[in-house]
């Protein structure tokens, strides 16, 4: 047959894949909107996705995924490298030859009957020196009409590989969707990811965690930039002068929501503008400047939908409004748009929920799924920021660090310099969300909130973030946020969202040296009549209580910190046990 490549590992991967899995017929895909097109129609045809009302939201489907199947699977996600050492203790490890062995069992002949479409894609700007070319195999339209929203899929992708050019390969197969069969496979040495029994978000989306953490995350390690879980966001002051800053959140721990955010009115009012580079996925390098520089690998969103609204993400919501795929949400059949959790208030009379059920507010069920997800393109959000093109992406002024704490850390506090900075991130705990599967609100350790997402051994991942320190001889100060702080009635106590910006304030200030701060057992922290209040009715007297560092707990946490570095042994750099020790001495004084 005639193919769209000359690259022979190309062909190569499709032709032993196609041998393996026995589609009836392979689909190259083009990226072009003709055959995108063509498959929604298709689509729509086998009940697999659902046209929504095309007046209120053109360009918009809505899909279902099976009960069993609405996020991703931790426990299944393996990092298959020949040494299991290599994988460090935070990872699931299997052999690479027993787990090629069992994917292949297991996808053997499931292609029959249906299509395999390779969709060639790139991670970042097609072309650009920083940006990487996956090659996926899927036989879900659901997971290519996904991709052509996330990454930049296009057959100039093929003319980067040119003849003999690597690429990330991923074989995705859905197979039976049998949760016993579910796994999630990652072969770092090989630059390969196999994943089945699966057609969710992140276990599907081979250019998203699998590709653009996992994988990347190792190459990274080994070439000497970094793949992270990070937002990037620009601020620009009244003056003209744009500040960026990439932060780190745990999934469902509010990304998203901080890359769009809206200003409180006085400082649009003087004419502050923050915009959104990126709310996931950061690719992070030293520049010839001595800073580090971040790009932002996709090229849309897969964001929380339940809580999004006019209020919380004005820009997200916008962002929803055209060309969007909803997934797991609830559907108003009154006008076939859709709904979830925190939408509009009071909710609607009837729905159709995520499973398909008639629902009522009175059904004590929630209508759509916590983590049910918006597939939206980039270019649709209002605050996008032009550098989300650039090439070179961002030189970044700010790290931060964040995750879901009822108690102990403080809304906001900043490291003494970087190796604390990495230490603080590496230290980062958060309460578990419906983004993967398993219990919610449970605390566990999340170091740079990369636990479900390191492709190798945490320890290695600590010290090459010290590595980059070293290398980049002006680096972004780091800092720790904490938006979640609750009070004995288990309410929030900042109001989050739009008013983070006078966090971020702070944050810059800080990076400027234009404000001073109070030295405490973990690191800088405001004094409380330096975070803006203007236009919000909060008492100061709230705010000392989210500032203030409790060396009793934080004595404690130190001794809960040990024993986490423990299982990295003599991998644990020597900066980080330091730091540990400073903590400990300081909480003692
Ligand atoms: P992933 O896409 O899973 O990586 O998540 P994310 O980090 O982008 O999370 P997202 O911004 O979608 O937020 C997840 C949940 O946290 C939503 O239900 C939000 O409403 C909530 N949230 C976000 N920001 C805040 C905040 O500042 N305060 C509070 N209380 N909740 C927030
Ligand atoms: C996350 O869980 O951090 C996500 C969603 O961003 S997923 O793509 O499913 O991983
Ligand atoms: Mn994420």
């Amino acid at each position: 047959m005639a193919y769209p490549t000359k690259n022979k590992k190309v062909i190569a991967f499709v032709e032993e894949s196609a041998k393996l899995t026995c589609p009836d017929q392979i689909v190259w895909i083009d990226g072009s909107e003709k055959q995108l097109k063509k498959l929604r129609k298709q689509a729509c045809k086998t009940g697999e996705m659902l046209k929504l009302n095309q007046k209120k939201l053109p360009g918009c489907y809505y899909h279902r995924t099976a009960e069993n199947d609405v996020a991703r699977v931790e426990a299944r996600t393996f990092i298959c490298c020949k040494e299991k050492e290599n994988a460090g203790p935070t990872n699931y490890w299997m052999d690479p030859q027993e787990a090629y062995k069992m994917c292949y069992e297991i996808a053997r002949g499931k292609m029959k009957g249906r299509t395999m479409y390779v969709i060639p894609y790139s991670m970042g700007i097609v072309g650009s020196p920083f940006s990487k070319i996956g090659i996926e195999l899927t036989d879900s339209i659901y997971v290519v009409l996904n991709m052509a929203i996330m990454t930049r899929v296009g057959t100039d992708c093929y003319d980067v590989l040119g003849e003999d050019g690597d690429f990330i390969k991923g074989l995705h197969c859905k197979c039976d969707v049998d949760p016993e069969k579910r796994y999630i496979m990652h072969f770092p040495e090989d630059d390969t990811i196999i994943s089945v029994n699966s057609a969710y978000g992140g276990n599907v989306l081979l250019g998203k965690k699998c590709f653009a953490l996992r994988i990347a995350s190792f190459l990274g390690k080994n070439e000497g930039w970094m793949a992270e879980h990070m937002l990037i966001l620009g601020v620009t002051y009244p003056d003209g002068t744009k500040k960026y800053i990439a932060a780190a959140f745990p999934s469902a721990c509010g990304k998203t929501n901080l890359a769009m955010l809206i200003p409180p009115k006085h400082y649009l009012e003087q004419g502050y503008k923050v915009e959104c580079v990126g709310d996931d996925i950061a690719w992070i390098r030293v520049g010839k400047d001595g800073r580090l520089w971040a790009v932002n690998p996709e090229n849309g969103f897969f964001g929380v939908a339940p809580g999004t609204n006019e209020k919380s993400n004005p820009n997200a919501l916008a962002a929803t409004k055209k060309n969007t795929i909803f997934t797991n949400v609830a559907i108003n059949p009154a006008d076939n748009t859709v709904w979830w959790e925190g939408l509009t208030k009071p909710a609607p009379e009837h729905l159709i929920d995520w499973l398909g059920k008639e629902w009522t507010p009175e059904s004590g069920v929630k209508a759509a799924h916590p983590n049910s997800r918006f597939t939206a393109p980039a270019v649709n959000c209002p605050c996008l920021s032009e550098a989300f093109n650039s090439k070179e992406g961002v030189p970044l002024d700010a790290i931060v660090f964040g995750g879901r704490r009822a108690t102990t850390t403080p809304l906001v506090y900043q490291s003494r310099d970087w190796n604390h900075g990495v230490f603080v991130g590496s230290i980062m705990s958060s309460e578990t969300t419906a983004a993967a599967t398993g219990a919610t609100g449970v605390l566990r350790h999340d170091p740079m909130a990369m636990k479900p997402f390191c492709g190798y051994h945490m320890g290695d991942y600590f010290a090459h973030w010290v590595e980059m320190g070293k290398k980049a001889s002006n680096p972004p100060k780091i800092f720790n946020v904490n938006w979640f702080r609750q009070d004995q009635n288990g309410e929030f106590m900042w109001p989050g969202f739009g008013d983070n910006m006078r966090v971020l304030d702070w944050i810059l200030k800080r990076c400027s040296d234009s404000v001073d701060a109070q030295e405490t057992a973990i690191g800088y922290v405001p004094y409380a009549k330096d975070i803006d209040l203007e236009g919000l009715d909060y008492s100061r007297d709230t705010l000392e209580s989210i500032l203030y560092v409790d060396k009793a707990r934080w004595s404690s946490e130190a001794d809960e910190i040990a024993e986490f570095y423990k299982q990295f042994g003599d991998k644990l750099p020597a900066e980080l046990s330091e730091n540990l020790k400073t903590l400990k001495a300081n909480c003692a004084k």
